[in-house]
């Protein structure tokens, strides 16, 4: 079957009609301002956006709320896949809707982990939380993510808490580099583990493990109990060996259900005790500040190399350069020094 041209003229003349930004800056401030989820979600993908007119409003709707410091708090939650993350997030954030909180939902994954289609099993984990109107869940785009870091986690937080969300989870897959640069835009840290061994803390990167702040066994329901009772107490001597970045706090050991929603009283008041902990220490906002000056400049060393690599001389000779070591006429030394010569007489 052929097209008429003359539709598609019309269909382009119909689109260039709407201009890119048919929306001003008020639409979402006033939108986020009164906690409507469809402008956050809008206002969430101008932030993602590669067009940079986009991407500019979206850091205008940002800046338009600088000044709002709504009383919020981040909670990561990590651990291996099928630990039962996505459910421990609908039981927990069914609890706090129980207090009276409104609760946002980030789901950071790598994009390959995406493909695997977990996202939708995230969603059928969640679906009574995301069908209630306290809640917003958003899984992070597939490939929004700069040297394997999500770039916009931290800017998509600061949007959502401006729209009313004081608790805000992000699920991450305790694996790779990326999901430990997620504990540092946290306030406090939930490792997931499974009933078991004790074998599978193996498989969770050290740096996840160190910022755990509480720890979590789930699935201590059914046959399983028994053996999530002897995790509990394999785990609670494993993680005394820990030493914790904040004086005084023994991370807790908790043994929960998501299933049949046990234990979610004793998280909520674990991370209520935290909370305080680090208020009464006055280290609260101060680690806030911290991760937002550990972000800039992890963000402007990305930013340095992203530019940098495509600068066109550059690119030009880092391709030669690694021809020349590949067919052995430079050796690696040589060539480093000859890129270090052009990238000074870049800034010279
Ligand atoms: N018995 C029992 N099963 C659970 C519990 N929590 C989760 N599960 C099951 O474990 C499986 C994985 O749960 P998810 O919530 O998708 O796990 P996840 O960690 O989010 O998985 P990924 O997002 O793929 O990493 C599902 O079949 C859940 O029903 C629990 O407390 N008890
Ligand atoms: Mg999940």
């Amino acid at each position: 079957m052929s097209i008429n041209p003359k539709l598609i003229t019309q269909a382009n003349q119909r689109f260039q009609e709407k201009p890119l930004l048919k929306r001003d800056l008020s639409y979402y401030v006033e939108g986020i301002r009164a906690g409507n989820r469809y402008i956050l979600s809008e206002s969430i993908t101008l932030i993602e956006s590669t067009i940079s007119e986009k991407r500019s409003l979206g850091l205008e709707i940002i800046d338009a709320f600088k000044e709002h410091k709504p009383e919020t708090i981040r909670i990561g939650i990590t651990g291996t896949p099928g630990v039962g993350k996505s459910t421990f997030i609908e039981a927990l954030g069914r609890y706090y809707i129980g207090k009276g909180h409104r609760v946002a939902v980030l789901a950071v994954d790598p994009s390959s982990y995406i493909n695997k289609g977990s996202i939708l099993g995230d969603k059928n984990r969640m679906q009574i939380l995301s069908s209630m109107p306290e809640a917003y869940i958003r899984p992070t785009a597939s490939g929004a993510t700069l040297g394997g870091t999500a770039i916009h986690t931290k800017e998509t937080i600061k949007l959502c808490e401006a729209a009313g969300f004081d608790v805000v989870f992000i699920e991450t897959v305790g694996v790779g580099q990326s999901e430990i640069e997620v504990g540092f835009m946290t306030d406090v840290n939930i490792l997931l583990l499974q009933p078991g061994a004790g074998d599978e803390i193996q498989g969770i990167k050290r740096g996840i493990v160190e910022n755990a702040d509480i720890f979590v066994i789930n699935k201590a329901d059914g046959a399983m109990l028994p053996l999530a009772k002897q995790t509990k107490l394999f785990y609670r001597n494993a993680i005394q060996l820990f030493h914790h970045k904040v004086e005084g706090w023994k991370c807790p050991t908790l043994l929960v259900s998501s299933v049949d929603h046990t234990g979610m009283d004793e998280v909520f008041q674990a991370v209520n005790r935290y909370k305080a902990l680090l208020q009464d220490l006055h280290y609260f906002d101060k680690q806030r500040l911290d991760q937002d000056i550990r972000w800039f400049h992890q963000k402007t060393k990305e930013l340095i190399e992203k530019i940098t690599l495509n600068q066109p001389q550059l690119k030009k000779a880092y391709g030669t350069l690694t021809d020349e070591i590949q067919n052995q006429s430079l050796s690696a030394s040589g060539a480093l020094a000859a890129i270090e010569s052009i990238i000074k007489s870049l800034f010279r």
